[in-house]
This record gives C-alpha cells, structure tokens and sequence, in this order.
C-alpha cells in the first residue's frame, strides 16, 4: 500500500478528499479490487503483448500456446486425443460450434476458441519429421519431453524445384512435333478465346473474384472468404501452357502485390482447396516461382482448423480469420460433403512435399481411415457424414453433385503416387463396382447413364456435373486388369456419348445442368430449373480424356462443335456468359464468366487440340479444377539441404 503512505508535506488521498474511516475502508477495498483487475487483466493480453512479456515470465505466456497445439496436431487421428479431451480450447467440438456459440461467448472463451484455431495450424517451413516444430505456437520449441531440442538437429527444409523438374518425363508445354492446319488452327482459336476472356476480367474486375460481363464490373460471391482474384489464380497455369506470356506475368503480378491473405469471412473449405490451393500448387510446379509455393502453403495453415472435429472430418465452412469451422446450413444434421472433405487428397499431399511438414498429409491420411472404417451400404458412399460420429447421415448416393470429386480423387491419388498407394486404387475400384451394380442403367433408347440413389431407390437423372465420370472411368481403365479394361473404356465411351446427347439435343449445342431418362425423356432436362448452363467443363473434360487415350477423331469433332457453340451462345461484348436455357436459340445471360470457365473449360478443349505430351498424363494428374499436379516419380523425398 505504498501509494497510499502519508508524504511529508502531503496530506494523504483519502485523507485529502476529507473521509472519514469506513469511507476509507471502502475506498482501500476498492482500490485494491482494481489493482487485482488490472494484474488479472495481463493473462487476457495476447502472448505477443509486450506487457505481458514485461510483468509476466515467458513460460507462463507459452504454456496455453503449447498445451493447446499439440492436442490439435494430434488431432488428425481419427479417435486419438480430440475425442477424449474435454477442456474447451482443446475440443474440436466446442471450436466447431460457432455460429451459435460465438456471440454468447464470453469474450475469454472466444480467445481461447481462437488460440486452439490457430495452434492447430502450424507455420510450414520446418524440418520433415520434427515432430515438436509441428507442434506450433511460442512453445514449439519444446520436445514432448520438454527439453529444447539440440539446435543441430533442425535442418533447414528446401524443395528441390529442380530436381523434381528433372523427374518429368515430358516437357511441360510439348515437344511440337509438326501437326495438321487444322488442329493447329483449332488451337489457336481456343487460346483467343482465353485471351479475351482474361482480357476482359483484367479491364472490367481485376481483384474481383469474376467477371460480369454484361455490366462488365466485377463480382465477389462469398464463397472464398474475403479472398479475392478467384479468376486470376483459376487463369495462372492456362495462361502459362497456353504461352500467353504476357498475361501470366500481369496474374503473376497481380498474386505477388495484391493477393491478400489475411482475410476474415466464411470460405468454402472445399473451394479455396480446389481453385486457390491448386491454381498456386500447379503455377508453382509449372513455373518454379516462390511466390506460389509460399501463398499456397500460407493458406494451406489456415484451412487446418476446419478439421477439428471429433473424427478429423473437417467441417464445409471455415472463417480464414479466426479458423472457427462449422457446417453448411443446408447439409443434414451438421453433416459434412462426400465430395468436399473427399476432395483435399491431392492439395495436401503436395502441401507436405513442399513444406516438409506433415501435418497436411495426416489430415487427409485420417480421412481416409475413417471412410475405411465406416459401413458402407451396399458398398456405396454416400454424401452426408457426420464429423462427430463418423457415420452417414442421410442415404443419397450421387457420383454428380455432392460425390463426384472424392471417387476422382481417390483414382487420382493412386496416379499420383506413380501407383503405389495401392489403397486408393482398391476403394476406387470397390465403388466404382458398388457404382455399376447400383447405378449405372441403360435409357429405352439405349443411352447409359449413372443414376442417383436415395435409400434405395433410382433417381434417373443425371447432372452436368456427373459427366467428369467418363474420363475418370477411362482413366481407370487403363490401369485395370486385362480382363476389366475393355469393359472399363466401354463404359466410359458410353457415358461420354450419353453427356454428347446431352449436349446435341439441345437447341445451342451446349448441355443443360441436369437430364432425366424417365417419362419418356432422354438425356434432356425436363425441369425449367435445370435448363442452365454456365460454363462448366465436365463434359468437354471427358472428352479430353478420352481423345488422349483412344485418338477416335470424334472427341476432337465434339470438342470443336461445343467451342462453336461456346463462340454462338455465350461470347458476348465483354467476356463469356452462361445461358439460362440451353433449349432456344435466343437464351439470355446469366452475366457471369465463371473462374472455372479458365481454369477448366478452356484449358481441357486446349488440351484436347494439343499433342499428348503437352502436360502429359504420364507426368501430371489434373485436380478437379484442372490444375495439373505432378505424379511423384521420385517418391517426393524431400530435398535437405
Ligand atoms: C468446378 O469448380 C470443379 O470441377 C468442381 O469439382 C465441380 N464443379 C466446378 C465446375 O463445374
């Protein structure tokens, strides 16, 4: 109480505001109440605050940090710590929760919610396999003994770009044999078509995430959380292979002084893996410019939180602020997406290669075991699991919309592995036969197609969407046993040519967003709300494939018809717009040229005119957003220098 000792000469406080001995009791309680408040107030500061460090020792400020980050990196094992821990910071499911118990929360909580977030998400750049640098926050530098590790023994990570470059078999952009006019002109028309599509996003919404081109302004959406330039990362690598120089070095620019990261809003965890992710992963293998690497695995960080969940299940939403995750409204009983949380295998594996950190890799590695592990009716997958029990919650079945992308990936991921992880190629293989027992179904006019599933029961409608499975399935092919092959390339001929009908049975030429094969239908979408079509790629992706490992003349043909459609229906003044009916010859525009339109439409129609070992499939797998990651020939050792 040494403020409050009478001075010489000085009168004391209480005494000279004239109080008398209870109003001093009561002003002393209250003095020392707020000296109690203040000192308590220093453990809410964050443990940068230089107050903190000041009044507090170090250890006490990195204790939380530590504690709370290796129960996050542990995280990843499906049924390990995350579902046995109660304290709230530590629990996914408490983390998980925000939406409702975010502004309830008291504001301590709320810190504490956001610190196990963020711990959950360690800085990349550290030595492979050191499992206490993964473990991040101020108390990294512990081992789980406690001792700091000797300093030797953390070397520094580097990604050999060029040895990696030596491993692909092809040059990236081909060797350019000579070819015919014809194809060469094709070609070229479809690189215009990228040119003027870019050209037009660059004037009218360059650091928008699409263009609008009727009212040739700029749209944002709030699917990426506060991220920005969707169309410039989607563009990065077409840009490249199709040597528009000049306009990749004008995306590069725009990703290294204007992309920002520090975002705070809601992200589909699954969108910004696909386009932003991938687009920066693929730039980076393509190009070897740093730029990419380090902003892919700065994202990478901030999509980690999302998997906090009892299961290691991420969740389909995720603030890129505060890494609080939570599930889309409209999925059943807080369920989690076949296709989204199924759709991360391939970004996070080259996450970890690149940072030499493996806590990307055991993410999705977790994923897997518990869709191993969960029953699977009929030897099917359906599309709504729940992240807290790992078991499905509602019957639907789609190799379209809501599943499509996790059966790619698993057939991807054993491409990728240069066919080694032999685990993938197995689950595709058992779906993909669950598929063809359940699903797939020929039309009265012969047409197969793969139907939906509900319970049981056959939806026969196909989505635009669904049309990828073609060049999935002749993927697969070629890596069946002798026996199956045949059978697999059929099947995929098939359904490429039912996605063609789809497409020459319209009035433009250009496919509708969904088609049924009952009531006397076929191929033809009998609702008003499925007439749309904007843009997507999956049909003319099937064709890629398919041209590449058959060479039947007629993918090239129905590629061209779609670029002449393309040219008739949706080029407009300022850039590409989707149509809202496929069935007239007049549709009107949906006023949105789609990054993916970039990203995929494009570059697969590019592809298809391009020699075979122009980003080779013997060197490359395609993500779902046609960004071409590399096939790991070198078993991705990670270069130590
Ligand atoms: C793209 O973003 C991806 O192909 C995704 O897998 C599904 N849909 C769109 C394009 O249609």
């Amino acid at each position: 109480m040494v403020v409050l000792r009478k001075l010489p000469g000085m009168p004391g406080w209480p005494a000279a505001l004239g109080l008398r001995l209870p109003q001093k009791f009561l002003f002393l309680l209250f003095l020392s109440g707020l000296l109690t408040l203040c000192f308590g107030a220093l453990f809410l500061l964050p443990d940068s605050s230089r107050f903190k460090r000041l009044f507090l020792p170090r250890r006490a400020t990195a204790s939380a940090s530590s504690s709370s980050s290796s129960s996050a990196s542990s995280s990843s094992a499906a049924s390990s710590s995350s579902t046995r821990d109660t304290d709230l910071p530590r629990s996914p499911p408490a983390a998980a929760e925000p939406r409702h118990a975010s502004p309830a929360a008291p504001r301590r909580l709320r810190e504490k919610l956001r610190t196990a977030a963020r711990m959950a998400g360690p800085p990349a750049h550290t030595a492979p396999g050191s499992r206490q640098q993964v473990q991040g926050g101020e108390g990294r530098a512990e081992s789980a003994t406690g001792a700091p590790p000797p300093r030797e023994t953390r070397t520094p990570f580097r990604f050999d770009y060029q040895r990696f470059r030596r491993s692909l078999r092809h040059p990236v952009r081909g060797r350019r044999p000579g070819e015919d006019p014809e194809t060469r002109a094709r070609r070229m028309k479809i690189k215009e078509m990228m040119k003027f599509a870019w050209d037009n996003y660059k004037q009218y919404a360059l650091g928008k995430n699409e263009l609008r081109p009727l009212t040739k302004n700029g749209h944002i959406g709030n699917m990426f959380g506060g991220l920005r330039g969707a169309t410039v990362i989607d563009a990065l690598d077409t840009l490249y292979i199709m040597e528009l120089e000049e306009e990749f070095q004008e995306a590069k620019k725009w990703v290294e002084k204007s992309f920002d990261l520090n975002v705070n809003g809601e992200a589909s965890l699954f969108e910004v893996n696909i386009r932003y992710i991938g687009g920066l992963l693929a730039a980076y293998y393509l190009t070897g410019e740093e730029v990419f690497k380090s902003k892919a695995l700065e994202l990478g960080e901030k999509l980690l939180p999302a998997f906090n969940t009892p299961t290691g299940i991420p969740r389909g939403v995720i603030n890129l602020g505060s890494g609080m995750s939570w599930s889309w409204g409209w999925a059943s009983a807080g369920s989690s997406i076949l296709a989204e949380f199924g759709t991360l295998h391939l970004e996070f594996l080259h996450l970890s290669e690149l940072s030499g950190n493996p806590v990307f890799a055991e993410k999705v590695m977790n994923i897997r075991k518990v869709l191993n592990r969960v029953e699977k009716p009929q030897g099917l997958y359906p599309n709504f699991l729940s992240p807290v029990t790992g078991n499905w919650v509602q019957h639907h079945v789609s190799i379209g919309g809501l599943g499509d992308s996790f059966y790619e990936y698993l057939i991807k991921s054993w491409l990728m592995s240069d066919k080694k992880d032999s685990e993938s190629k197995k689950m595709y293989d058992d779906a993909l036969e669950a598929i063809e027992k359940h699903l797939v179904k020929k039309s009265a006019g012969g047409l197969t197609y793969i139907a939906e599933w509900r319970g049981g029961i056959l939806d026969h409608k196909m989505g635009h969407l669904a049309c990828f499975s073609g060049g999935m399935i002749a993927l697969g092919a070629e890596h069946a046993g002798e026996e199956r092959k045949q059978h697999y390339m059929d099947l995929a001929a098939e359904i490429t040519n039912t996605c063609h009908e789809s497409y020459a049975r319209s009035d433009t030429k250009l496919g509708p967003e969904a088609f049924r094969f009952d009531a006397g239908s076929e191929a033809m979408a009998t609702r008003l709300s499925e007439r749309y079509y904007i843009l997507r790629p999956e049909v003319v992706e099937s064709y890629m494939y398919m041209w590449r490992l058959t060479h039947h003349p007629k993918y090239r043909q129905w590629g061209w018809e779609v670029v002449q459609a393309l040219e008739k229906y949706c080029r407009v003044e300022a850039g590409f717009s989707g149509i809202r009916d496929v069935y007239t010859t007049t549709p009107t525009h949906d006023n949105m040229q789609q990054s993916f339109f970039l990203a995929e439409t494009l570059k697969y129609l590019y592809l298809l005119f391009c020699e075979d070992d122009v980003l080779s499939l013997d060197d490359w797998v395609f993500n779902t957003e046609a960004h071409p990651l590399p096939v790991n020939h070198t078993n991705f050792k990670a270069s130590v220098q």
